[in-house]
């Protein structure tokens, strides 16, 4: 019995073609993220692939793949995936991990920053070296932090002026941590996917949901489908664009520089895009129509009164090593 003769180039190509290589020789990864191809976590990744072409001189690309299409529409697997492999590339928030890594779920203590400038101490410096070490011992390398933003909360029930006004509205939240903080306010939180949760608050499954202004909640038009928006910013998310460890190994140091600095590169803009968009937001919002309230500081303190026993809960799961970590860079860039 004779195989059917294949010549060299032909099977050169098949070959290329199994291990996700391009007719000249190019390598195209593969990036999942968990938000829709509008957002500035979309653009951030887009942003990466163009760096990462132009500086390789085409021989890395990057295939973006949004709504967490390749975790089968479900983003806390995303994570895991990229640890074992499964995943090239992900862009994806802190709390999206807390299943597989419950310290990060540092980041979005509630109430643990009160500014930019105490995130950027955390997320570009050394407490942030602590969770990338952690995220590695489970087969993934952060290259770099971006921004999802300090979380609002939306309701189509009533202006959210106080604690009290959080009782009893049924409330989208995407991870564990933020169950404890809903609960907390007496609110009645179910955990959702992302990508079903227009649906559900069109259709009044819920009340309402928490998320950035302009990473989330102007790209993905929340403000279509609900009424009040309370700028209480009560708990941060980052993101970060990480790489398996397995891809990572397979390149040279070179190849490593490259990736490293494209991805810090691309995450630097996908921040100041979502910053400027955040800074107009609240006049956007009007304009469409949204009920906007800014809470003064007083009320903002009786928020963070009423969400202390979820903080302390979630402190103690992280451990005070990485929570004092992050509160000496805290205070330190006050
Ligand atoms: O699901 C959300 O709310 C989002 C998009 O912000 C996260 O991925 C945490």
């Amino acid at each position: 019995m004779t195989f059917a003769r294949v010549s060299g180039t032909a099977l050169a190509a098949a070959l290329a073609g199994m291990l996700g290589l391009g007719a000249a020789g190019a390598e195209t990864l593969r990036l999942s993220h968990n938000t829709g191809d509008t957002t500035t976590w979309h653009q951030g990744a887009e942003k990466f692939g163009e760096l990462l072409a132009e500086r390789t001189d085409g021989a890395l690309d990057v295939r973006v793949f949004p709504n967490a299409q390749l975790s089968g529409g479900d983003q806390m697997r995303q994570a895991e995936m990229v640890g074992r492999g499964a995943l090239d590339l992900v862009v994806t928030s802190a709390i999206n991990v807390t299943p597989l890594v419950p310290e990060m779920a540092v980041f979005s203590l509630p109430y643990l920053y009160a500014n930019y400038e105490q995130v950027d101490a955390t997320t570009q410096g050394a407490p942030g070296e602590m969770l990338a070490d952690i995220l590695l011992d489970k087969g993934i390398v952060v290259l770099a932090w971006g921004e999802n933003g300090f979380r609002e909360v939306t309701n189509n029930v009533r202006p959210i002026r106080s604690p009290e006004d959080m009782r009893g509205l049924n409330m989208r939240v995407a991870g564990p941590m933020y169950i404890d903080v809903m609960n907390a306010l007496g609110a009645n939180p179910q955990q959702m996917q992302w990508g079903e949760t227009m649906s559900a608050l069109q259709q009044g499954v819920v009340d309402g949901q928490e998320n950035p202004i302009g990473a989330v909640i102007i790209p993905q038009q929340v403000y279509e489908v609900q009424k009040h928006l309370t700028a209480w910013h009560y708990s941060y998310d980052p993101i970060f664009l990480g790489i398996s460890k397995a891809k990572w190994d397979s390149y040279d140091a070179d190849m490593q520089a490259i990736l490293r600095e494209a991805a810090q590169d691309a995450m630097a803009y996908q921040r100041e895009i979502t910053r400027e968009g955040t800074a107009q937001g609240i006049a956007f919002l009007r304009e469409q129509g949204m009920e906007v309230y800014e809470p003064s500081a007083d009320e903002l303190a009786a928020f963070r009164t009423a969400t202390q026993p979820a903080f302390d809960q979630w402190a103690e799961r992280v451990g005070p090593e990485i929570v004092g970590a992050f509160q000496d860079a805290i205070s330190a860039a006050n």
